[in-house]
């Protein structure tokens, strides 16, 4: 895991009111609906489910509930039967002698039943414990509805009895969540697929509208943020989809007012309290500003819409283009670092000049929409291809190569390949080899690489190959129990978490939500 926190102080942001005011304008409307636990269950040792805990039905039901009461120490588990995104609330009421105690309870919430089975107190990641979903509350007073502030995300509750006294008991009655997301399943268009790829569809299509809140978050769970390459994938399977344009022009705007003087455009930004960038940046994350908006102008021609961000992504890509060098080579900067997947363990410069190559192409594409000149740009671009093309591939590999140890990794092929550097044939024969020689990838844990190994697979024509994979990946973690697809899976080591630990990890993660959009634009 290499993927560390930043403090960049110094850095001077814009904060452009008049931007923000358009993000606000398009703030989304909250779609709620009421979901009720369908059973209770009990955490069962399943070796075949994510870390080793799936559950069973208990004997118990929730129409049981009203009639059962709990003392301490005594705990059950509410399955609410799918992923949700919301507020809980429960009536707790006392049964027995007079309340002589408060009633001290603890509910945890868990989006995978690997997550109950975890103890907080073990907890020593480098991830803030405070997103584990665990409340501990004192009730000093009973009948009372406890509705808790906080949004959560999960399929099952975990009610817990501290304790009462001796001499009464908690009743527990009309747990409820009342789900929230942005995503308007009306807009949603029926389609029909083969049994496994629609299982797939389908989970994906859920990923992306329980992430699909204020702005699109990358995970309701953890970070329940804006991060625009998570933006960037949401946004394209959003079109395929709901197609909420307007949370697209929402988050677009967002970023757009906070960039910093300099020109360039935050990893991640947060909308409340206020709006408020991070002093994050991730180089390849800055870039995809642009691709977003060339994506979103693909999808909704909007000239007015343009013509206001454009100096945004212009000036990200001036900025972009002073780390290029005379020979068309990309020197990137430890302070900005190109981020392509979580892990450091691979040579990211040749991925990074095809992240480059990618989006200097669709910055050209607007320039050209708004009439702007664009030589300058197109000088660049032919630097970067013909060093790419001279000095990067390597014709006796058939591969191209990365950084001082000429090494050869599957991030380097598919960002060539996606940035379209060679020809048709040429593309397939390198994903051919990348296949023969890389395969099975190794040491990638993000849906984010995985997904963008699959689209370069089908970008080379390797329809088979792209199929196989989505089975592979997104279709083990269905085997693996997934409701929702995951912020991070490895299908070497299925039970590695970045965090060390399940409990802070989000089995719900807007960047694994792309198979519906993989599937629409190469297999439907
Ligand atoms: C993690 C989150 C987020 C991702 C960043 C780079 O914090 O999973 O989704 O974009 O990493």
């Amino acid at each position: 895991m290499a993927f560390t926190f930043q403090i960049n102080r110094d850095v001077k942001f814009n904060h452009n009111e008049g931007l923000l005011e358009k993000s606000e304008k398009n703030r989304p409307e909250i779609f709620k609906t009421k979901v009720v636990p369908k059973r209770i269950v009990e955490l069962v040792k399943d070796e075949k489910k994510l870390n080793g805990w799936g559950v069973k039905e208990a004997d118990l039901s929730p129409v049981d509930l009203s009639s059962f009461g709990m003392r301490r120490d005594d705990s059950l588990i509410l399955d609410f039967g799918e992923h949700c995104v919301g507020r809980f609330s429960v009536n707790i009421s006392s049964v027995g002698s007079p309340m002589d105690a408060p009633l001290y309870i603890r509910v945890r919430f868990g989006e995978i039943p690997a997550e109950l089975a975890g103890d907080s107190a073990s907890y020593e990641g480098w991830l803030s414990k405070s997103w584990i979903q665990e409340e501990y509350i004192h009730l000093d007073e009973l009948p009372a509805k406890l509705s808790l502030p906080r949004r959560y995300s999960f399929r099952y509750v975990e009610l817990k009895v501290l304790d009462t006294s001796p001499k009464w008991q908690a009743v527990f009655e009309k747990p409820e969540v009342i789900k929230e997301t942005s995503a308007d399943y009306k807009n949603l268009k029926e389609i029909s697929l083969e049994e496994e790829l629609k299982k797939i569809y389908d989970v994906s299509v859920k990923t992306l509208a329980e992430c699909m809140q204020d702005v699109f978050e990358d995970g309701p769970k953890r970070d329940r943020r804006l991060w625009i390459g998570d933006l960037r994938l949401q946004a394209l399977a959003n079109y395929v989809t709901f197609d909420n344009a307007e949370l697209v022009k929402r988050c677009l705007y967002l970023f757009a007012a906070m960039n910093t003087t300099e020109g360039k455009i935050p990893a991640n930004v947060f909308v409340k309290p206020s709006c408020l960038p991070d002093d994050t940046f991730l180089f390849d994350y800055s870039l995809f500003f642009i691709s977003v908006l060339y994506d979103y102008e693909m999808a909704h021609e909007d000239m007015k819409f343009l013509k206001e961000l454009f100096p945004v992504a212009k000036a990200q890509m001036d900025f972009s283009l002073s780390m290029v060098d005379e020979e068309g080579r990309l020197v990137c900067r430890e302070e900005y670092p190109v981020f392509i997947d979580w892990s450091n363990e691979f040579n990211k410069d040749t991925a990074g000049q095809g992240v480059m190559i990618y989006v200097l192409k669709q910055f050209i594409a607007l320039s050209k929409i708004m009439g702007e000149k664009t030589d300058v740009y197109e000088t660049v671009l032919e630097k970067m291809v013909s060093y790419a093309k001279k000095i990067l591939f390597s014709p006796e590999r058939g591969m191209f190569l990365s950084g001082e140890e000429q090494e050869c990794n599957i991030a380097s092929q598919v960002w060539m390949v996606l940035a379209q550097v060679m020809n048709e044939e040429e593309n397939r024969a390198i994903m051919t080899r990348a296949v023969k020689e890389l395969f099975p990838v190794k040491g990638i844990a993000t849906p984010y690489m995985y997904h963008h190994v699959t689209e370069a697979l089908f970008e080379a024509g390797l329809k088979e190959e792209g199929i196989r994979l989505l089975k592979l990946y997104w279709g083990e973690m269905l085997r693996l129990g997934a409701d929702t697809f995951w912020e991070a899976f490895e299908p070497e080591n299925p039970n590695y978490s970045p965090y060390g630990n399940p409990i802070v990890s989000s089995y719900c993660h807007a960047w694994s939500c792309t198979p519906v959009y993989l599937i629409h634009k190469y297999l439907l």
